[in-house]
């Protein structure tokens, strides 16, 4: 079982990954094992574009299978929904980046467990950030990156909010496949991953008072 609905995602069969998706979904399969497996179709279908064997026309039928995979278990991803906010996130792709499919499951996730999120979209130019922080005063700032060239204009954004006397009231997390502790040091950020599960844990652990991620860095 396991593995085939990968394959269905690199050899870019819509249908079949529609129908997998779906029927695992309805059999109460947990939703986030379902996208991870998704997940690693995507890398190597990225693997593939690296390689010259896919193109930009490959690259974007895969995001559109994803998306819909990510529609058919928005419900269960979202079932749970406490009725008080546990605190409010600001996300966004930056500048020179437009990948946000991960963004997206983040901030499905995020709601999930009851954070207000502010979703300021992609190819974000990092002056929208400070504003954004200005306006909301959020408890996480969350930055997505897939392509390398964001690397510099998340860290422009937190310098700026430095800058603006903000960067002390919230804590900056970065995600998304390019992303690494290397990169977290560099962007100036307090926490780093791959894994939006972890990233929502993250949070929840900030807000509850258990600081276990930082022992972990
Ligand atoms: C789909 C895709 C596209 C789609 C994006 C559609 C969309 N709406 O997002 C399209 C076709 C538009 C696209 C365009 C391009 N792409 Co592209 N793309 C991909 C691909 C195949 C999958 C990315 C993806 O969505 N993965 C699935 C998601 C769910 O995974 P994820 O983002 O990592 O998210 C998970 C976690 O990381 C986490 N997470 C994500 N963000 C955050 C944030 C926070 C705060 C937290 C806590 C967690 C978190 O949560 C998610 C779930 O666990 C990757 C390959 C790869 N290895 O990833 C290439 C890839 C990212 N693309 C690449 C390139 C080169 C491009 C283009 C430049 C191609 C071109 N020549 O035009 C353009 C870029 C344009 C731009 N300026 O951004 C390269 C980047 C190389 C690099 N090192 O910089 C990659 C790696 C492919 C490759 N191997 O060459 N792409």
């Amino acid at each position: 079982m396991s593995g085939e609905l990968s394959n269905a995602i690199v050899e870019l069969k819509r249908d079949e990954v529609a129908a997998a998706v779906k029927s695992r979904a309805e059999k109460g399969e947990d939703p986030i094992q379902i996208l991870e497996e998704c997940r690693r179709g995507m890398t190597i279908v990225g693997e593939r574009f690296q390689k010259g064997d896919y193109f930009l026309a490959e690259l974007m039928l895969s995001a559109e299978i994803f998306k819909a995979a990510t529609a058919i278990l928005e419900p269960s991803l979202a079932r749970v929904r406490p009725s008080e906010p546990l605190g409010s996130v600001v996300l966004a792709t930056m500048k020179g980046d437009i990948h946000d499919l991960g963004k997206n499951i983040v901030a499905i996730m995020l709601k999930a467990q009851g954070f207000e999120v502010h979703d300021l979209g992609v190819d974000v130019a990092p002056g929208l950030v400070v504003d954004k922080v200005r306006e909301t005063a959020p408890d996480f700032v969350g930055f997505s990156a897939l392509i390398t060239t964001s690397f510099d204009s998340m860290k422009q954004a937190a310098e700026m909010l430095h800058e603006a006397g903000l960067r002390g009231q919230f804590k900056l997390m970065i995600g998304g496949g390019v992303t690494t502790p290397a990169v977290r040091d560099y962007v100036g950020a307090d926490f780093q991953t791959t894994d939006a599960t972890e990233g929502v844990a993250y949070c929840i652990d900030v807000m509850t008072g258990e600081r276990r991620w930082s022992a972990k860095r």
